[in-house]
């Protein structure tokens, strides 16, 4: 490259019910074999231009998630998720999308089970074949049920607060119709929601799940806004997990029986769970379902380029 400085990564970009999923192949950052927080530390503080370079414009988008996969003395892989604007705790979809990625390499040759250690805890995936994945997440929670916000703009919206691998706030009254025309009013609707609880006492809290009546067949149709304020096209695999801890408090769902979770696009995910700890609320959720590749590509690099580490 004309004897400037220019990197090589290759990556396969895959989606998961039309949300993205770009996996990082080859000539991303090394981060040693430290535990998940030492690794996610490093990669926050040395190469957090690499995350914006991969994921952001020109290259990426925002609704693009990437996924890093590392040493992990624990697991067959560490494996770390970030996003247009930082780093996922877990990411369900994106889970799904690595293990399609895997068997599309040739790296799982056979069905079964692999684990895989996160930042937030270690979760492990079963290749059914095909395209088909199952996921047994993080422990999940509810933290806090029936919260009212008062909400600028809007008024009283009240919702709970849990814990899926990420935080969500979960809203089943908001007066909005989920459907794709839309989703620039939900987008708007769900960052005042996230504006007022982040202030009134939930600064932890940074997605939002709207909740309606399923259109395609499952129980629950969702509209999920992302950290980075772009809206999940797939039923979103931690904000399930968060839905089906709030479905075993409420005593909604039983231990071991389905729910069918639609996304704003009608993508779905079935979810069950098993009690970890019923009188502390603690589920350990399993999510399936089925992921696509969609591109193995090579990104450059050139250092030259004005935008080469993303447009941020
Ligand atoms: O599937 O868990 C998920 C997820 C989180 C953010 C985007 N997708």
């Amino acid at each position: 490259m004309n004897g400037t400085a220019s990197r090589q990564i290759r990556v396969i970009d895959s989606h998961t019910g039309g949300e993205p999923t770009r996996v990082v192949i080859a000539g991303g950052p090394e981060l040693g074999g430290g535990t998940m927080a030492e690794q996610l530390a490093l990669f926050e503080d040395r190469y957090d231009a690499f995350r914006s370079a991969i994921v952001n414009e020109p290259r990426g988008h925002d609704v693009l998630v990437g996924a890093l996969l590392s040493e992990s003395s624990e697991s067959d892989a560490g494996i770390l998720f970030f996003n247009n604007v930082g780093y996922l705790g877990m990411c369900g979809h994106g889970l799904i999308g690595v293990v399609i990625t895997m068997a599309h390499l040739g790296r799982i040759k056979k069905p079964g089970t692999i684990r895989f250690e996160t930042p937030v805890g270690k979760v492990h995936a079963i290749w059914h074949g095909g395209n088909a994945v199952s996921i047994v997440n993080v422990p999940s929670y509810r933290k806090a049920a029936n919260i009212t916000l008062n909400v600028p703009g809007i008024g009283s919206i009240t919702g709970d607060v849990a814990w899926g691998g990420n935080w969500f706030f979960l809203v089943k009254e908001h007066g909005k119709t989920l459907a794709l025309k839309n989703v620039e009013q939900l987008t708007d609707l769900s960052w005042r929601i996230r504006q007022a609880l982040n202030a009134q006492g939930f600064p932890e809290v940074d997605h939002v799940e709207l909740f309606a009546k399923g259109e395609a067949g499952g129980h629950s149709r969702n509209f999920v806004l992302c950290p980075g304020k772009a809206y999940d096209r797939s039923p979103c695999g931690t904000g399930t997990s968060a839905k089906l801890a709030c479905l075993a408090a409420d005593g909604t769902l039983a231990e071991g029986g389905q729910w069918i979770q639609e996304s704003i696009l009608g993508s779905t995910f079935r979810g069950s769970y098993r009690w970890i700890d019923r009188a502390k609320g603690i589920i350990e959720p399993s999510i399936h379902g089925t992921a696509f590749v969609t591109a193995d590509s090579t990104l450059i690099l050139n250092e030259t380029d004005p935008f080469c580490w993303g447009i941020r």
